[in-house]
């Protein structure tokens, strides 16, 4: 294995012999073929698309096939392996429609693969890469991380770039499956999809060809955002500011963990009138604050912190978990049979709830498990204001901009993004307290669990962490962000009283980041460690054009950021 998609790769380097998330050397190879299927299928489904043929089934295996390998959402090898005979499967079928139709499968022009294997092998393949016999791709394992892993491409540059754009990919795939999953989709972005991850297989392209695909991913990723925010919103209304409850009561409960908002639905609905109470983690924490949501009566508050307090707060809830989405950490013994995962979550040995044909799941094992359970032990009490995604922030935009010209707000600090277990990022609690009184903190993602509780009160009625939702939302502070703009006068967003301070750690952030960059954000501070799969000349590339820096110490990122 070889994988240092996440800010927790060992060292700041790569995971070489299991992953610091829990994933084992099989699973990450397991994912490196299908990732290697995925640019297969992309590169024949876009000879497809170009000659009119459009299959539905390709674009939706595609991006939840992609989001399958983003980190700590997919730990099951069997999981994987049904991904690959599918993916193979569908890749053979596309082939055989093309050829049927006499359409040219492309040339033979790029041997990187074949040679691979001739060397490795000692065998010729005289095919295109995607001809190689499966049975090689799958069982030699010199070929598993020697032909389709990371390291497959020689020139660290060319790696680096290539590797930016999947994991951009990923965060963009997972954005659209779940806008899919409540009916919207949109075409080009399974275009760009596929254009951007057969870009990556294509030796003749170069570090400046690469550099703007890769911020053309950024493009689409406000897009995909745009369209999630679109199915999300019209599907349960606009977030509005809420007081989260964070304490508990005493009936049983189920913890709902994740980013989707249908899954958050249906359990709500079959749940009440059961006597069982819903409560959110992690980054499902957003859902509080949504009109459809907020309703019942059922639906309790917030337990506990970010992904990775789930080893003790999973233990101390008592009653059963539900995983939508990542971030899933590998369950202990001691709390494993109380975890339900679903969609493309899934972990050997944890119930797995799948969807039927028209999109409904049936959640009635978890609800009679949590009525055999203890309630949750509470940890906390009191509230969190949450619920300022775009349509709330901008009902205040008016006393927003007051503050500002009155001198009572001086600054904006998006400090969007991911949480994370290592100690360094104590930093964002100590960054956020450092700030003056009339710092505004804008946030999205499970970053702001690092200082969302630390009551740093409010401006006039408005409160200083304003919390957009989860990390998809991050889009709602580009519209907060150009409206302001637009309120103030000023044609370059970059002339705002708006400083960033960004905490990545998934694939996710990585798009939110590329998405940044294609709206032309420049001096974004990010943290707490530079991604390890950027390489040097790349690192430059990003300094020279948007001026990106890594943190330092709170004393001087808050000299350069005020
Ligand atoms: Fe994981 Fe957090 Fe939202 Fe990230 S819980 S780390 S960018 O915010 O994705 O899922
Ligand atoms: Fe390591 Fe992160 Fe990859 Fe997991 S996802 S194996 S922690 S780099």
């Amino acid at each position: 294995m070889y994988c240092y998609q996440c800010e927790e790769t060992i060292n700041g380097q790569s995971c070489t012999k299991a992953g610091a998330c829990g994933k084992t050397a099989d699973v990450a190879d397991l994912q490196d073929q299908l990732t290697y299927i995925l640019k297969g299928i992309a590169y024949y489904n876009q000879k497809a698309r170009e000659n009119g043929i459009k299959d539905k089934n390709v674009d939706s295996f595609l991006m939840k096939a992609l989001f399958s390998t983003v980190t700590n959402t997919n730990f099951s090898s069997s999981d994987f392996n049904k991904f690959i005979n599918e993916g193979i499967s569908l890749r053979e079928s596309i082939k055989k429609n093309l050829t049927t139709r006499n359409i040219n499968l492309g040339e033979t022009k790029d041997m990187s693969f074949g040679e691979k294997v001739k060397a490795t092998l000692g065998v010729s393949h005289p095919e295109t890469r995607f001809n190689i016999p499966e049975a090689a791709i799958i069982n030699t394992e010199a070929l598993k991380t020697a032909s389709v892993g990371v390291l497959n491409t020689q020139n660290e540059d060319i790696r680096s770039l290539r590797e930016l754009m999947v994991y951009g990919l990923k965060g963009l795939a997972a954005y659209a499956h779940h806008a899919e999953v409540l009916g919207y989709t949109e075409e080009t972005l399974s275009e760009f999809a596929e254009k951007a991850l057969a870009s990556t297989l294509d030796d003749s392209l170069s570090v400046d060809d690469l550099v703007g695909l890769v911020l053309e991913c950024g493009k689409y990723g406000v897009n995909a955002m745009a369209l999630l925010d679109k199915a999300n919103t019209s599907t349960y209304g606009n977030p509005e500011p809420t007081e989260v409850f964070l304490g508990t009561r005493d009936n049983p409960g189920i913890l709902i963990s994740g980013h989707d908002l249908k899954d958050m639905e249906q359990l709500l609905k079959q749940t009440e009138g059961t006597g069982v109470d819903v409560y959110t983690h992690g980054e499902m924490l957003p859902a509080n604050c949504y009109p459809a949501f907020k309703k019942y009566d059922h639906f309790v508050g917030n337990y506990g912190g970010s992904w990775w307090n789930q080893k003790s707060e999973f233990e101390t809830f008592n009653g059963p978990i539900l995983m939508t989405t990542n971030c899933l950490v590998p369950p202990k013994n001691s709390y494993i049979n109380r975890v339900y995962t679903t969609s493309v979550v899934g972990f050997d040995g944890v119930k797995h709830i799948d969807a039927k044909e028209d999109g409904s799941k049936d959640f009635s094992a978890i609800v009679e498990q949590a009525i055999a359970c203890q309630p949750p032990k509470q940890l906390e009490d009191g509230t969190i204001v949450g619920g300022f995604a775009h349509a709330a922030a901008l009902s205040v935009a008016d006393k927003i901009v007051e503050a500002v010209k009155g001198g009572k707000i001086t600054r904006f600090i998006v400090m969007a993004g991911c949480d994370g277990r290592h100690k360094e990022r104590d930093y964002y609690t100590k960054f956020a307290e450092a700030l003056p009184e009339s710092a505004v903190i804008l946030t999205a993602g499970c970053a702001k669990y690092r200082y969302n509780k630390l009551n740093l009160g409010d401006i006039d009625g408005i409160p200083r962490v304003l919390d957009a939702g989860q990390c998809n939302d991050s889009y709602s502070l580009v519209v907060i962000a150009q409206k302001l703009a637009e309120a103030f006068g000023l044609e370059d967003i970059n002339d705002l009283p708006v400083s960033y301070n960004i905490a990545w750690y998934e694939q996710k952030a990585v798009l939110v980041l590329l998405a940044l960059l294609h709206l032309g954000v420049k001096n974004i501070t990010l943290g707490p460690t530079l991604p390890a799969f950027v390489s040097p000349n790349v690192l430059n590339v990003l300094v020279e054009n948007f001026n990106i820096a890594p943190n330092t110490t709170v004393e001087e990122d808050l000299k350069r950021l005020l």
